[in-house]
């Protein structure tokens, strides 16, 4: 089986690797009702492993009164109760393992700026099948043996780094094991070592290529062809400022550490039109957020959005029932792998969103609409504060202006953006654009909301 992909950059190529043809594995071209088949034996043994093997999941199936031997299709997961976050921080640290300490290979865990953090374990087998995913996407966003993969995702707890590398290095590339920062060496490094592929979070490759322009280096003219960007949400007008600013194709990958970490799905680059979700190890479902129904009524239509939803499928030492992700998208049919499903853009998590004076917000709507204003800039952040004595929040919207800007064109723009902020979204704001370089660089998931309300 081929794969064509187009390829970008290739006049500053130095890579001796043709980019064109890819052997796909077999799972990734099979049909849908091959993928569903696959699904339904896998689940009924997940859910069995499950109840079997781990207290909680038995405690929750006992407590809705469904048992395994219920799942007898595929649509029958419905009825199965919902995991959170909440239950792995109760569980914590092992508690939520399906095996015995001594067979857990390594563990992760989420960093935890909220409560506890969550810990999440992986057996050989597991480690083996995420680095098998990792590879599958990287390989669907252009990535070829024996490219150089300049991996920037940050190493340690964090699922991104080693997972990505595990997977470059499956696909059987070359990794340089850069972590997140230090942002200076790393432009150092891409010149030096000319990689052929860069793995950062849309943000900080955006921090990578504003820097190599300060440092007086065109971003245009470096090796690097190809971007696998995630870990937070992203536009498709960044994808396009990040493409044309260093001439690469960028594409996404997505993933959590409770379902696996990164590698869930990614994006094909011949049709960069959504992620596939890698579906002969993970069940999506969607659900109303807010709302769900009883029963397997609370699954919506694909198409729909709502919350994604993940089942793990193969997974041994934490397998993952119903985890609820908090991420709102919709699921789409396959095109690239027909037998997968795809995720649209994600707009958001249900716990990002901004809720201002009973208008719906998130951060990617501003993202959109500002970077289709050619004075603004993609750094930007979301002030909320609520000023003494008033019971109204109000939302300011700090944005950098580009360099050679006037302060009368940022007078305008910032005029335009609130205006397109008021018809697209529905919200009255301030805009203030401010000067280049002062806003917080990303170094990895960057932070786009700042709360500055009362509590209470
Ligand atoms: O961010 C795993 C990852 C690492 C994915 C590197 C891709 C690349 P967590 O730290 O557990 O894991 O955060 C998971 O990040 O629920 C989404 O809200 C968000 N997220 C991850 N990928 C994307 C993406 C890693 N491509 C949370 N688009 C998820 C939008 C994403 N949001």
């Amino acid at each position: 089986m081929t794969l064509h992909a187009t390829e970008p950059n290739a006049a500053s190529s130095t890579a001796a690797v043709s980019a064109t043809d890819a052997v796909l594995d077999p799972e990734e071209t099979m049909s849908r009702d091959q993928i569903e088949a696959l699904q339904l034996g896998r689940l009924q043994h997940t859910v069995a492993y499950a109840y079997d093997r781990v207290p909680l999941y038995k405690r929750k199936f006992d407590d809705a009164g469904i048992h395994p031997t219920d799942l007898r299709e595929l649509s029958d997961l419905g009825n199965f109760p919902f995991t959170t976050k909440e239950d792995l921080r109760q569980e914590y640290p092992f508690g939520m393992f399906a095996v015995p300490q001594s067979e857990v290979a390594r563990v992760h865990a989420s960093s935890g700026t909220t409560g506890r953090p969550t810990v999440v374990g992986y057996t050989k087998k597991d480690l083996a099948d995420w680095a098998k995913l990792v590879a599958r996407c990287l390989r669907a966003s252009g990535v070829r043996p024996g490219m150089k993969v300049h991996n920037a995702y940050g190493y340690g707890l964090f699922t991104g780094g080693l997972g990505a590398h595990a997977g470059a290095e499956a696909l059987g590339c070359t990794v340089i094991p850069m972590s997140g920062g230090q942002t200076e060496r790393q432009i150092q490094l891409i010149q030096d070592f000319e990689p052929d592929v860069i793995l950062a979070t849309p943000t900080y490759l955006l921090t990578i290529a504003d820097a190599m322009a300060h440092m007086g280096i065109d971003p245009t003219s470096t090796s690097l062809k190809y971007a696998v960007l995630g870990a937070e949400p992203w536009t498709q007008e960044m994808r396009h400022e990040l493409e044309v600013a260093m001439n690469i194709k960028a594409c996404d990958i997505y993933g959590l550490s409770e379902v696996m970490g990164p590698g869930v799905a990614g994006e094909c680059v011949e049709t960069q039109d959504g992620s596939h979700i890698w579906e002969d190890h993970f069940r999506p479902e969607i659900i109303d957020p807010f709302n769900p129904a009883p029963g397997k009524e609370n699954v919506l239509g694909d198409g729909e959005h709502g919350e994604l939803v993940f089942t793990s499928l193969t997974k041994e030492a934490l397998p993952i029932i119903r985890y609820r992700t908090k991420d709102l998208t919709r699921l789409l049919p396959g095109t690239a792998r027909p037998g997968h499903r795809r995720m649209g853009r994600i707009t958001g998590r249900s716990d990002d969103m901004i809720i201002l004076r009973g208008v719906n917000l998130f951060p990617s709507q501003i993202e959109e609409i500002a970077l289709r204003i050619p004075e603004l800039s993609p750094h930007f952040q979301l002030e909320l504060t609520r000023p003494e004595g008033q019971r109204m929040d109000q939302l300011t919207v700090k944005i950098e202006r580009r360099d050679n800007v006037t302060t009368e064109q940022s007078t305008t723009a910032a005029r335009v953006l609130r205006e397109q902020i008021k018809i697209h979204v529905g919200s009255s704001c301030t805009v203030a654009v401010v000067d280049p370089g002062s806003l917080e660089r990303s170094n990895g998931k960057l932070r786009r909301i700042y709360d500055m309300r009362p509590k209470g």
